[in-house]
Formats: C-alpha cells, sequence, structure tokens
C-alpha cells in the first residue's frame, strides 16, 4: 500500500530522503531503523594522519552532538528494529595530495545491524564519507538512530572546483574566523578557500622579501597574517579537504603597495576623481612601463609560491584601468620612445612575463577573464580563467579551450562590495543585487549555454563570492550560510537528480533548513531562512 503524504501529516513534513546536505549521488535506502549508541570508527590499515585525526574528530562530533531536526522534531518515538555496530574505514591510498585532480568519492553502507563500511581511494574521499555518516545520524533528544536502514551510497562531486572567496583587505578577518569558515565549508564538501588576501586597502599578510608591505599596509599590527600563521591556516584546510589558492591581485588594485614602494605606482590617490582611475577609492596601478613592477611582481610571487602551497596560484588582473596608465608621465615617456607600443601591447607584454615566471615555478596560474577578454595577451592554455562579469563569460572562455570557475556577480556575488561607492548603486539601478536568496544561488547551472561535452568538461566548478568592503566578522556566518551551502549541492551533487531531472528548490528547501540547523548546532551562525513553523508546516 502507498501511505500518500497527506493520509499523513507527519510524513509530509520529512524529506523523501535522508538528510544529508548535499544530497549524494547515489543513494538507495531501506525502511528500517538502527539504533546509535556509541559511534566507534575504526580505520581498516592504515589511513594516514589526515584520516585519523578526521576520525577521532567525527567520533567525536557524532557522539556529542545533539542535533535534532526541525523537520523530525516531533517524532518521539523512532521503532529501531537494528543496532548500529560502528564503521570500518579503508582507504585504497594514504597519498594526501590535495588538488584539482584529487578523488573525493566514497562508498558508504549502513546494514540494519553490525558494522557499516566506509570505503574511499582517498583520504579526502574518507574525509567527504565521514561528513555523511555524521549527517546520517539522528536524535529525538532522548536517543540516537540512523533511519531507513540499510543504507547503500555511492558518491562523488559533479564539479573538481567548490569555492568560496574571502577578502580580507577592505576588513581583516582573524585566524579564527577563517578556521570556522573552513570548518563550515567540509560540513558542505566545499572544497577550495579563495583568499583574495590582499588589495588597494590594506596588505595584512607578512612578506619577508619586502616587510613594509605588511608594516605600511596593514590596518594595524594586529589585523595580519604571519607566515607561520599562513602555515597553520594550510595545514587546518588541508585536514579538512580544503584548498587554500592565494590571490594576490596585479596589476591593479594595488593602491596598497605605494606605503612601501611609492616609486612602483601610477594614479596614486587620485581623490576627488578616483573613480576616473580606479574601480574603487584609493586609486593606484603598478606602472606597467617600469620593468622594477614586473622584477618586484615576480619576486612576491616566489616568496608566496614558497608560502602558498597548493599547485594553483591566483595573479587578479580585474579591473585595470587604462587612463591610470594613458595619463601616467613615465608611461608617456616610454611609449614616445617605443613608436608601434602602446598601453595594450605593454600590458600583454607585463602579464607575460608575470605568467612566465609564475609557470616556471611550476604553479598553474588563475585569473580574472579580463586578462583574457579584456587585454590583448593570449595566457598560456593551462590557465583557468575566473569569469564574473556575466554568465556568457563562462560559455565564452571554455568556446577558447581555458578552464573556467564560475562566480557570475548575477548569482555568486552574496554582496556587491563595492556597490557602497556607487552612486547607482544607492539610487537602486545597480545591475548587481545587494543581496540574493538562496533560492537564486541554487538555481545556477554554470554549464548554461554549453553543449559540447568537451567544453562542460573545462568547467571546473564554481565559487561564491563574499567581497568585504560591507562585511567584516560580525557578519560573516551570516552572509556565508546558508547561501554558500545552497552553491555546495549544486556543484557537488549536480543540478539533476539520478533520473535527470531538475531539482527544484521547492524539493530541497527542508533538507537545507536542515543542514542550516545542523551548522548552528556545530557553531557557525547561519541565517535563519524562516520561521521553524513553515517547516512543520509545509505546503
Ligand atoms: N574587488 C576586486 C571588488 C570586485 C572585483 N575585484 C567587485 C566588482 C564588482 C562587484 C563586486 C566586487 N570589489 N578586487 C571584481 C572581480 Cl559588483
Amino acid at each position: 500500500m502507498k501511505i500518500t503524504a497527506s493520509a499523513i501529516g507527519l510524513l509530509a513534513a520529512i524529506p523523501s530522503v535522508l538528510g544529508v546536505w548535499p544530497i549524494p549521488r547515489t543513494l538507495k535506502e531501506g525502511s528500517s531503523n538502527s539504533e546509535v549508541w556509541w559511534v566507534n570508527i575504526k580505520p581498516s590499515g592504515n589511513v594516514g594522519s589526515i584520516v585519523s585525526n578526521a576520525i577521532q574528530r567525527y567520533q567525536d562530533l557524532i557522539n556529542k552532538e545533539s542535533f535534532q531536526s526541525p523537520v523530525t522534531w516531533n517524532v518521539t518515538q523512532v521503532k529501531t528494529n537494528g543496532s548500529f555496530g560502528g564503521v570500518s574505514l579503508s582507504v585504497e591510498s594514504t597519498d594526501e595530495t590535495l588538488n584539482l585532480d584529487t578523488d573525493e568519492s566514497y562508498t558508504l553502507d549502513v546494514p540494519v545491524s553490525g558494522e557499516a563500511t566506509l570505503k574511499a581511494k582517498t583520504p579526502y574521499g574518507a574525509l567527504r564519507g565521514l561528513e555523511t555518516l555524521s549527517q546520517l545520524v539522528v536524535t529525538n533528544g532522548a536517543s540516537k538512530a540512523i533511519r531507513n536502514t540499510p543504507i547503500h551510497i555511492e558518491d562523488s562531486p559533479f564539479f573538481p572546483h567548490r569555492g568560496i572567496q574571502l577578502d580580507t583587505a577592505r576588513n581583516y578577518l582573524p585566524i579564527s574566523a577563517l578556521k570556522r569558515t573552513i570548518d563550515a565549508m567540509s560540513y558542505n564538501k566545499l572544497n577550495v578557500l579563495h583568499w583574495h588576501i590582499v588589495d588597494s586597502q590594506s596588505w595584512p599578510v607578512e612578506s619577508k622579501t619586502f616587510p613594509d608591505l605588511q608594516k605600511n599596509g596593514a590596518y594595524s599590527a594586529k589585523e595580519t597574517y604571519s607566515h607561520a600563521e599562513v602555515r597553520d591556516l594550510i595545514q587546518y584546510a588541508k585536514g579538512r579537504g580544503v584548498r587554500i589558492i592565494p590571490e594576490f591581485d596585479v596589476p591593479g588594485h594595488t593602491y596598497i603597495v605605494g606605503k612601501a614602494r611609492p616609486d612602483l605606482m601610477s594614479c596614486m590617490n587620485m581623490q576627488p576623481n578616483w573613480d576616473q582611475y580606479a574601480a574603487e577609492p584609493p586609486s593606484g596601478q603598478l606602472n606597467i612601463a617600469k620593468p622594477e613592477t614586473i622584477e618586484f611582481t615576480n619576486k612576491l610571487v616566489k616568496e608566496y609560491t614558497g608560502l602558498f602551497t597548493d599547485n594553483v596560484f591566483h595573479l587578479g588582473g580585474d579591473e585595470v584601468n587604462r587612463k591610470c596608465w594613458k595619463e601616467d608621465p613615465d608611461v608617456q615617456k616610454y611609449l614616445a620612445a617605443h613608436p608601434g607600443e602602446d598601453v595594450e601591447t605593454l600590458l600583454a607584454s607585463w602579464y607575460s612575463k608575470v605568467h612566465e615566471y609564475l609557470g616556471s615555478l611550476n604553479r598553474t596560474a588563475y585569473t580574472w577573464e579580463e586578462t583574457l577578454f579584456h587585454s590583448t595577451y593570449e595566457p598560456p592554455k593551462d590557465t583557468i580563467v575566473q569569469t564574473w562579469i556575466d554568465e556568457q563569460s563562462i560559455p565564452k572562455t571554455v568556446s577558447k579551450g581555458y578552464r573556467s570557475v564560475a562566480s557570475p556577480a548575477s548569482y555568486y556575488y552574496l554582496d556587491c562590495g563595492h556597490g557602497a561607492w556607487l552612486s547607482n548603486w544607492v539610487a537602486g539601478n545597480s545591475w548587481c543585487d545587494p543581496f540574493k536568496t538562496w533560492m537564486k544561488i541554487y538555481s545556477f547551472d554554470p554549464l548554461t549555454g554549453i553543449t559540447d561535452p568537451a567544453q562542460q568538461k573545462l568547467v571546473l566548478g564554481g565559487e561564491v563570492q563574499l567581497w568585504a568592503e560591507q562585511s567584516d566578522e560580525t557578519v560573516l556566518d551570516n552572509r556565508l550560510w546558508p547561501r554558500a551551502a545552497a552553491m555546495a549541492e549544486t556543484t557537488w551533487s549536480g543540478k539533476k537528480d539520478a533520473t535527470g531531472r531538475v531539482r527544484t528548490t521547492e524539493e530541497v528547501a527542508s533538507r537545507l533548513h536542515e543542514q542550516r540547523f545542523r551548522m548552528v548546532d556545530r557553531g557557525i551562525s547561519a541565517g535563519p531562512m524562516q520561521p521553524v513553523w513553515c517547516v512543520r508546516n509545509p505546503g
């Protein structure tokens, strides 16, 4: 007999699948319930230190967690007919290399009674499986259970690059906030923290090559990141399956460099007409007519590729201003002495020298789309291009044969950052909504407009962006969550379910609501989605 949701009011409130976010690619569930007393996770064979540490963390988390889903709040008695007997965890390889090619797949079997098995190819697949396991355990306040056993899950990410961009230049974020964000990312199977670490307004990170950058450029001696703190943060992130990709944005967005090296700059601080020279105040760009700016940038690239271990390195390249250089006396002098050259050829050759140097250090360049579309420079074909200006930029990038990460401002900008300075934003005319709902973010498909499977493969994934003109730690969790979780699901699980149907925001809402409460329970101040009343009274 088929029990319809309307026949039993309570069932209507229970999602058709278990409360796992993002939803596994394939999930088979039974109709039993298994009682959980104490979760013991046993490594089978050598699993390496990252997994050993994660086992400890998740064991503690699951055993201590008293998360009561708002969806199943009135399930006082789950009739159990089996008993969970711990987990046996194995990995095929203990290689802890973490990059774009890392296999994050896992299989998880939870029988009605007895031992569950979690199998992964790599340590990072094991981390994803442990997260899923932790989300299967539910409580009614008195006891714990895993519902709908036996469960068989085969899971792997749809896209390999699933990220959040944080900006620590407009407003500083303490290391503890970054760590908390990394924790929250791991709860949502996100794997890239794109760290927009410096910009025109401040330079918080230590430089051993040019100490004055931090000394003169940080907001205060406290609002800084030492090499040791960065190294520790990278290890922390790696232990949670999160890559840290740093961005050193050049040649624009660099006013702050002038605080240490005024000799390298063009159009510094053109107040009050900053808006003719830069996207944001204060104006100032590296002077591309001076070979010293290439030398300077390459020395920074050398230092920071030594500090940041990821094989991808972001060189910015967004929003450069031509007028700034055209009016610079040095640039004019250089161009007068070099007929046939202009600002475009100068910029293209500047990019090629910096990108070539990065390549010689065995790093893959990551760059904003302007480097590809708004300059005559032709980046190396392995360059990863981050698109943001509009959704069409993604198909445009892959049709040129480049790999693309989708960050369209119209969907993935969690706020509009510098919109605060724009008079048309104040007037309500901005093309970028200052606030997007999780539904808007969930609705976006990075593959929109790309039909060729070879080109689809060039789309690596997506990143939501939290620019920091109007955010700092006081609002961080709330601005990020649950909205970043919306993209986490569409990039991990894909837009479609196993039958090829596009998931709707209506059908995933209660599961995301559950995930939001789970995050709050784990110490992340994710913003409320709607009254709990609505979850209990759907429709
Ligand atoms: N800072 C930097 C920013 C932005 C970009 N780069 C930005 C531009 C437009 C909007 C929001 C943010 N604040 N360095 C563009 C990549 Cl709407």
